[in-house]
């Protein structure tokens, strides 16, 4: 399923090998003393590359991220939760629209991103192939996947690269009001009658493994994260973000009476690093190479909507030229 060539290999830095020394050394001093670097300067093509790569990824994940939570829309318990639940989806849909244009200035159109999307050679993330059952998933993934993302986000958005830092400032500011609402949904389910609590405690259940997945492999089997750290596109490895993620979330999930699923929790209170089961690893590979759950299904429907939207994109472009054309 996955076309994207250099999979799970140490990006080839033989670009680097190419660029003028001067230059290069330049750019890594700019980005040393914490300047932007804007669509406009000089960067390594493998720095364009790499952040082409994430950005697109991010974005992805946004808009494929939409998906699970979309579905719960018309069977959201109540007027309340249906208004805040569609306005949480638009704004993830967004989300990857502001990505999508952080990544198209560095010189990937739009249409090439979805078409890799559609054609499985660009990934999103993990979490969203799985499916959401019931009404406690669309809880857990308002409140703790959004929270995850938030992590991330929070330490990404004081790197290197002006346009996705500024468009993860602004996507972080709207995540804060979707964590406020999911962990609402998880308060209401996790102390409310003995089927709800069962519930909530399934989904947390289902949705524990690719949680820990998220983050990305372990620093030991990530191929990217030592690159990325020195260029300041990313600002903490993933068992970094993991173990904040887990300080941070952790207590709160215990506060609400709700049991994590890994017997070998525990936090390390000497190193304060977090000590967890496997998560299976194996599945995390198989689910990001196109082997998850629901894999298939989301391609589909985003394949699907692609196509419902064609006679909107094309209308918009006649719009555009008709009204360039002067008049006879
Ligand atoms: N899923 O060397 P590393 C959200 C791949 S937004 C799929 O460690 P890296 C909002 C990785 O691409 C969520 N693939 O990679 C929301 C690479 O393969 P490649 C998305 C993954 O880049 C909430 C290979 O494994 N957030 O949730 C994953 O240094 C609620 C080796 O890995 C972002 O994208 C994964 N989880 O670190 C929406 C943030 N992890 O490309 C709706 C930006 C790794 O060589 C509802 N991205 N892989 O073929 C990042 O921070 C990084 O890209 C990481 C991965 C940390 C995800």
């Amino acid at each position: 399923m996955y076309g994207g060539g250099t999979i799970f290999e140490k990006p080839e830095n033989k670009d680097l090998v190419n660029e003028d020394p001067v230059k290069l050394q330049e750019f890594e001093d700019r980005i040393e003393r914490g300047e932007k670097i804007e669509p406009s300067d000089w960067m390594p093509s493998l720095y364009r590359k790499q952040l082409i790569r994430m950005i697109e990824q991010h974005g992805h994940s946004e808009i494929i991220g939409a998906l699970p939570e979309g579905t719960w829309i018309t069977r959201a318990p109540g007027f309340r939760r249906k208004m805040a639940l569609i306005a949480k989806v638009q704004d993830e849909v967004g989300h990857a629209q502001l990505l999508y244009s952080a990544a198209e200035t560095l010189g990937k159109t739009r249409e090439e991103m979805i078409n890799d999307l559609l054609s499985g050679k660009s990934k999103y993330s993990n979490i969203f192939n799985y499916p959401a059952f019931t009404w406690a998933d669309s809880c857990f993934i308002s409140w703790l996947v959004d929270a995850g993302a938030i992590v991330n986000q929070l330490a990404n958005a004081r790197g290197s690269y002006g346009p996705y830092c500024r468009a993860l400032d602004r996507i972080c500011a709207e995540e804060s009001f979707h964590l406020k609402y999911g962990h609402h949904c998880v308060i209401y389910m996790a102390t409310g009658t003995d089927i709800q609590r069962k519930m909530m405690q399934e989904a947390l259940n289902r949705w524990w493994k690719p949680m820990m997945h998220f983050f990305g492999p372990p620093d030991k089997m990530s191929v990217h994260t030592e690159l990325l750290m020195k260029w300041k596109v990313k600002m903490a490895t993933n068992d970094d973000m993991r173990n904040q993620f887990l300080d941070m979330y952790v207590p709160k999930i215990l506060e609400l009476g709700l049991e994590i699923p890994d017997p070998e929790l525990r936090k390390d209170e000497e190193t304060g690093k977090w000590h967890y089961g496997d998560p299976d690893w194996d599945e995390f590979y198989r689910v990001i190479r196109g082997d998850g759950p629901c894999n298939a299904e989301r391609l589909e429907v985003r394949r699907i909507a692609e196509e419902r939207g064609q006679w909107v994109r094309e209308a918009l472009k006649k719009a555009e030229t008709a009204y360039v054309t002067p008049l006879a």
